[in-house]
């Protein structure tokens, strides 16, 4: 009997996420641009992708690199033109390739025409646009800010005597969603791309939308932990419905929300296909696996557990496996790259973890999110001087810690690994200067890594390099329904070096074995049977055990087989 599978195309799409800002640059201004991706549209397809997720590209003064916008219905002139924007939607098109933009709503920039307005006087139309507290009420109750250097969340506005909330930078101020103005405007931009012809939204702290306006103090059973609070807001499942139904049902567009905060627990309230909210989110827990508790930006002090790296995506698994779909994603521009996060960027061991974590990603359920040159296996930076860093977060925590004294050696020791300017070094196209990003010096460093193997080019001329086994990897979750919508079940549990779990559908079974080991390790397979095991794809050599269910793993391999 066949299983009822639900297919659609944004379950099927593997995403490709570009950081316009780092791509490619053709003005000679050292930023990326819109024509940059035109031109490198042909080696996006040949990786075999099928979505680009295109951080934004809006009207912006770049407080957040473009997560804080001036205006929604414009492209930011560093990036180029909307005639530029329209090349490059044609170009997809004719391509086969979706386009989905990212929308950031939660705030805009304070240089946006509503909060320009808003600003002005207390009975301004715009006033109620945004989450003003007048002075006279006395000081607001805390609230936390992600960007602000005393992280008050809260910033004084002397021209109608009243505070503004800004969740993050003061150059954010939060929208009011609670206004319907605010929402229909929302509406309307939405529907302004979408008939335009883009495919969907990737969507901003969603999760943050909905404010309790009386902003009552933090409840206690928070424990001072603000983003599960921030994400909890009393009408955020209204709204979400409510944009669903004014805008997003009327296109065959694909959502994926940006959820920090949301546990578990109430992932389904969101992707349940019957609340018609969400096609997908973004979780955070397996972000969080490796930093102290509480601290998004903080590395803990102890390694992290393979266990409990399994145990994440188990659990997540199985919340989808009736209901709603998942996303799965190593990177992004706000965390580190996943090759030195979750595998070994050492020479020895960097070929290997870069092609297991591709594996990995493009084996499991879930709607697969790439990073721009995580198919080469880009690996982190690590500046070391803090005038190298670029990224708001990093400058302002570091004023906040010299402010109050506190440890700077530390602190820059951790950005080295958690900063998010990581993940945002151009990205590196061949061996010429600046990796062939720029002629210009590019905004930030390109990491110098390019000149040794790590860019395009070279591993284009290279049968057996990272990006070719990446372009293979995706033939082969393309060639097996499985690999999307199979069963998930995990084998070997307590294995701290061997990630394994099976995919099955319609009498299909594949074993996926991933090492994150230096060493070598051998696994012994009890809690199936079978009678053989056919190799589909690996990146290292094989070594036939004897036994049926034993199989030998070089550091870092994966390996993927069918069972029969
Ligand atoms: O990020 C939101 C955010 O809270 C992340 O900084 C955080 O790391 C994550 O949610 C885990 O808790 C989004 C954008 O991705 C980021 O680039 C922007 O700076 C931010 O919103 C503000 O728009």
């Amino acid at each position: 009997m066949k299983e009822d599978i639900n297919r659609k195309w944004w379950k099927e799409g593997i995403v490709y996420q570009i950081y316009p800002r780092s791509f490619q640059d053709t003005t000679g201004n050292g930023v990326g641009d819109l024509q940059g991706i035109i031109q490198r549209l042909d080696y996006i397809k040949s990786l075999g992708v099928d979505i680009i997720w295109l951080n934004p590209v809006y009207e912006s003064p770049n407080d957040d690199n473009g997560y804080d916008i001036s205006d929604y219905r414009n492209i930011m002139s560093e990036f180029g033109t909307m005639t530029d924007f329209d090349e490059l939607l044609a170009g997809m098109k004719q391509r086969g390739l979706k386009l989905v933009m990212d929308l950031v709503v939660n705030h805009s920039s304070d240089e946006h025409r509503w909060f320009q307005e808003s600003r002005k006087s207390r009975d301004n139309p715009y006033r109620d646009y945004y989450h003003w507290w007048p002075a006279e009420k006395g000081t607001p109750p805390k609230r936390w800010s992600f960007f602000d250097v005393e992280s008050n969340a809260w910033k004084y506005d002397e021209q109608t005597d009243a505070y503004y909330l800004h969740c993050f930078s003061v150059k954010q101020p939060d929208l009011k969603w609670e206004n319907p103005k605010v929402r229909q405007e929302v509406y309307d931009l939405m529907e302004f791309w979408f008939e335009k012809g883009v495919d969907g939204f990737r969507m901003d702290v969603i999760s943050f939308i909905s404010k309790d306006t009386n902003f009552p103090e933090l409840p206690e059973s928070y424990n001072g932990e603000f983003i599960p609070f921030y994400s909890n807001g009393p009408k955020l499942h209204d709204y979400l419905r409510e944009m669903n139904r004014s805008v997003l049902s009327k296109y065959n567009v694909m959502t994926v929300g940006e959820a920090p905060g949301v546990s578990i627990d109430r992932a389904l309230e969101f992707v349940d296909e019957d609340r018609e909210e969400l096609n997908m989110f973004f979780h955070f827990d397996l972000m969080e696996l490796d930093r102290a508790q509480g601290e998004t930006f903080t590395m803990a002090k102890e390694p992290w557990k393979l266990t409990e790296f399994k145990k994440i995506h188990s659990n997540w698994d199985a919340v989808f496996a009736k209901k709603g779909w998942g996303s799965m994603f190593l990177n992004n521009h706000d965390f580190p790259r996943s090759v030195s996060r979750w595998g070994n960027d050492s020479r020895t061991h960097w070929y290997n973890s870069a092609t297991m974590l591709q594996t990995f990603l493009l084996s499991m359920r879930g709607t697969p999110f790439f990073y721009y040159g995580e198919e080469i296996g880009m690996t982190n930076v690590k500046f070391t001087k803090i005038s190298e860093y670029q990224d708001i977060n990093t400058i302002n925590r570091y004023k906040t810690i010299q402010q109050n004294g506190g440890d700077i050696d530390a602190f820059l020791a951790n950005e080295k690994d958690a900063s998010r300017d990581n993940a945002r070094t151009p990205m590196q196209w061949d061996t010429s200067e600046n990796s062939g990003f720029s002629k210009a010096k590019p905004w930030l460093r390109v990491n110098e890594n390019y000149k040794e193997g790590i860019n395009a080019a070279t591993q284009e001329e290279d049968k057996s390099s990272v990006l070719n086994y990446f372009r293979k990897m995706v033939q082969v979750r393309k060639d097996h329904l499985t690999l999307i919508y199979g069963n998930y079940e995990l084998v070997l549990p307590s294995n701290e070096q061997v990630y394994g779990y099976t995919r099955s559908l319609d009498q299909k079974k594949y074993l996926v074995l991933l090492s994150f080991s230096t060493k070598k390790t051998t696994v012994k397979i009890d809690e199936i049977s079978f009678e053989k095991a056919e190799l589909i794809i690996s990146n290292d050599d094989i070594y036939p055990t004897g036994e049926v269910n034993r199989f030998e793993l070089m550091p870092y391999q994966a390996a993927i087989y069918k069972l029969f």
